[in-house]
């Protein structure tokens, strides 16, 4: 069966593109798919362009549309381990892993499914006039063109899609080029569930072909973008011309300050999980540990010793903690950075290699890496590596470490461990970041918000702004008993 899936049908592209998908763990061919071009790019808009200004899904009863994704989530429980196998085959995840990620993907559809359903963003405007009815009413974007990257392929879909029909909107997805077998399941499970055709529509293929048409097409409302800083520029700036409306979570590089009042065990323990979790692959990555002067020597002793044990493997070894890197083409960039650190005067303490196992060597492996004595100015540091390597830098007093958390182009995530609770709240409230996390490190919930300041970006995904990105406000003013003016009397 073709796998672009354009107003209700799944057909092949028009110029008969194919791509070959690998998995990243060991390389073995996991599919040819179907590759879009801008022309099958413009016809999934109009798809869903004709789906939001004649179908039924705008129109759909709220309570309707948030019944549906509640079924969607069903459905994916349902299909969980099917899910999380295609999700680690072209990731290169830890099953276990893609595992946890399906649980939080039917959350989310559970989430925005009741926040839809409750409904309640409508309300009554008093004007003091009890002849004019006011009233603020939230209708949908429009047509949603949706572009996600390949680290949390469907968990970053889900983010996306749930509020998106949420809102009563329409949308063309386009997933990583390199994972897309998440999102064809899901438009199976999205058309099972009862959604109309046109409603959702997916094309596959590169950024560049398939991806730009969604960010300059005049069909388009609102781009909802996640991935690197440089294609988020690159899409901010394709879509003035049409002013859309966008939403762009560029990824962070996140601090993790460590006061030496802090639990020492929980902090090491959770260092090691903050950076080296899905091979740093994650926009939240806590990827600089900053750590108070007096705690230094012994701190980063341990975390290495631990960096060092970590068991490395493909997606089915079950002793693995992390696994490959997503391409032969980052794993480059990785050790560019690492390489550009050690040049610029960061110590290597571990890794800095790939693993010498020759049963990983078809795979895109790096060995978890610690660069002891960094500055904030070399580009491992303010760049994100988006691999397994966590940078150290040294802080002396609360004002440092706040200057040194906030001393980045970045404010997705960071995270403030002490044992004075004054001291850790003062120092969150000064962090500029989209998250903060006391004493923990990555967790979320549905139910709040996640978004960037600064160029990690803006807009807001999950929780109630998350729904709201996909909504606009309008304004009704009804004058119940009309009367002559006379103004140009
Ligand atoms: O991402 P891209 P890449 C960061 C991370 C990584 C870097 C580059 O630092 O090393 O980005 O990764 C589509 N118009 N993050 O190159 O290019 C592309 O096809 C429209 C952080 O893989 O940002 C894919 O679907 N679309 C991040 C999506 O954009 C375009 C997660 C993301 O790819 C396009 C991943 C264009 N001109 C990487 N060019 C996070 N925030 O979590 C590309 N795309």
């Amino acid at each position: 069966m073709p796998e672009l899936f354009i107003g209700g049908r799944w057909i092949a592209a028009v110029d008969g593109g194919k791509r070959e998908i690998h998995c990243p763990a060991d390389g073995t061919l996991v599919a040819t798919v179907d590759e879009a071009g801008p022309k099958d790019a413009r016809a999934a808009i109009a798809a869903a362009r004709e789906a939001f200004d004649r179908g039924p899904w705008p129109s759909t009863p709220a309570a309707e549309r948030g019944r549906l994704l509640s079924r969607v989530a069903d459905l994916l429980e349902r299909d969980k381990a099917a899910l999380a196998r295609a999700e680690s085959l072209d990731t290169g995840k830890r099953l276990v892993e893609s595992g946890y990620d399906m649980d939080d993907i039917a959350n989310c559809f559970r989430y925005f499914g009741s926040l839809t359903a409750a409904g309640g963003t409508d309300r009554i405007v008093d004007t003091g006039d009890p002849g004019i009815d006011s009233r603020v009413v939230h209708e949908p974007v429009g047509v949603c063109g949706l572009i996600t990257p390949w680290n949390y392929p469907l968990l970053q879909t889900a983010w996306k899609v749930a509020p998106a029909l949420g809102a009563g909107n329409t949308f063309v997805l386009k997933p990583s080029e390199l994972t897309p077998h998440t999102a064809i399941m899901l438009m199976r499970l999205l058309t099972e569930a009862g959604l109309p055709p046109g409603a959702a529509n997916l094309i596959l293929g590169a950024g560049a072909s398939a991806g730009a048409p969604l960010t300059e097409d005049p069909g388009v409302d609102m781009v909802s973008f996640t991935g690197g800083l440089v294609t988020g520029r690159r899409i901010m700036a394709a879509a003035a011309p049409t002013v859309k409306k966008i939403a762009l979570e560029l990824g962070g590089k996140n601090p993790n300050v460590v006061f030496a009042d802090a639990d020492y065990e929980a902090a090491v323990d959770y260092a090691l999980t903050a950076v080296f979790l899905h091979s740093g692959q994650v926009c939240s990555a806590g990827a600089r540990l900053l750590i108070e002067d007096s705690l230094h020597d012994r701190f980063v002793d341990d975390v290495v010793a631990r960096a060092r044990a970590i068991p490395i493997g493909g997606p089915f070894d079950e002793r693995a903690r992390t696994g490959p890197l997503i391409s032969a083409a980052h794993r480059e960039k990785v050790e560019a950075y690492v390489d550009a650190g050690l040049a610029e005067g960061a110590v290597l303490r571990c890794g800095g290699a790939r693993p010498d196992d020759p049963a990983l060597a078809d795979g895109f492996y790096y060995l978890p890496t610690v660069l002891d004595e960094c500055r904030s100015e070399m580009s491992v540091v303010r760049d994100e590596s988006f691999g397994p390597v966590l940078t150290v830098e040294r802080f002396r007093d609360e004002d440092e470490a706040v200057a040194l958390a906030n001393d980045t182009v970045y404010g997705l995530s960071g995270g403030v461990w002490s044992g004075d609770v004054g001291k850790a709240h003062r120092v969150a409230s000064r962090m500029r970041a989209g998250t903060v996390w006391i004493n923990d490190f990555q967790p979320y919930v549905p139910q709040a918000e996640w978004g960037g300041m600064k160029q990690s970006g803006f807009g807001r995904e999950l929780g109630p702004a998350g729904l709201a990105e996909y909504q606009e406000a309008k304004h009704v003013w009804r004058n119940l008993s009309p009367r002559r003016l006379g103004w140009f009397e």
